[in-house]
């Protein structure tokens, strides 16, 4: 649940970037901040391991301005995509109110990102949520990696083995390049505050 502030009106949202180990989860918080520096007042607060792993979570909070008289922080972060460090993974979700999943294109992840999503699954389950109800959003990353002549994917391939049952939207992309990072925090921010409008009538 987001935090609401009823005396000052101040929501807070928190948004997270889900998926297989080296899908592109902290790239992409790092091109988010690198494109709104001016509007976040804070540093993007990493927690690494060696070689660029995430070990627990990266942070990034920043304020969307006033909806409905409430001043809006969306709080963005990822969780450690290795299999290895699900109880992170679950620590992380805590209070969850909107997910991005970063899948990689690669054809060689595909099993990694199904893998993924199932344990995104359970893992709301555990918070009593449903993976079918909670703001979620697609993102099928590194698609640049085609001009590299790496095997990746089509859009058409992985729209069917990740989204023929949760239908939602979905972007293909490329943290790097930035390709569709920005709209798809828009749409996420756009899922999960209607979602919380609800709470707040
Ligand atoms: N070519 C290409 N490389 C990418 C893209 N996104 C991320 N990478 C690279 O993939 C590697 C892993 O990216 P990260 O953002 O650290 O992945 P992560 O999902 O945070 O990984 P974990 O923290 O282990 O879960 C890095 O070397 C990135 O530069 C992309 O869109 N295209
Ligand atoms: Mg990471």
């Amino acid at each position: 649940m987001a935090f609401v502030n009823l005396k000052n009106k101040e929501v807070q949202a928190k948004i997270i970037y889900y998926g297989p180990g080296r899908g592109g989860k902290t790239t992409n918080l790092e091109y988010i901040f690198s494109k709104f520096r001016q509007r976040i007042k804070s540093d993007m607060v990493s927690i690494k391991t060696h070689g660029d792993r995430t070990l627990f979570f990266d942070f990034l909070p920043f304020d969307i301005g006033k909806i409905m008289g409430y001043d809006v922080r969306i709080q963005l972060y990822t969780v450690p995509g290795q299999i290895k460090y699900n109880a992170t993974r679950r620590l992380v979700l805590k209070g969850v109110d909107g997910v991005v999943f970063v899948a990689d294109s690669q054809l060689n992840q595909r099993k990694k990102n199904l893998l993924s999503l199932k344990n995104l699954q359970e893992n709301l389950a555990i918070y009593k949520k449903s993976i079918f109800k909670i703001p979620l959003v697609l993102q099928y990353n590194k698609r640049d990696l085609e001009n590299e002549g790496v095997q990746i994917m089509s859009l058409e391939q992985m729209e069917k083995d990740l989204n023929s049952q949760l239908k939602v939207p979905s972007f293909g992309g490329s943290a790097v390049s930035g390709e569709n990072v920005i709209p798809t925090l828009k749409r996420i921010i756009s899922l999960t505050m209607t979602s919380l409008q609800k709470t707040l009538r």
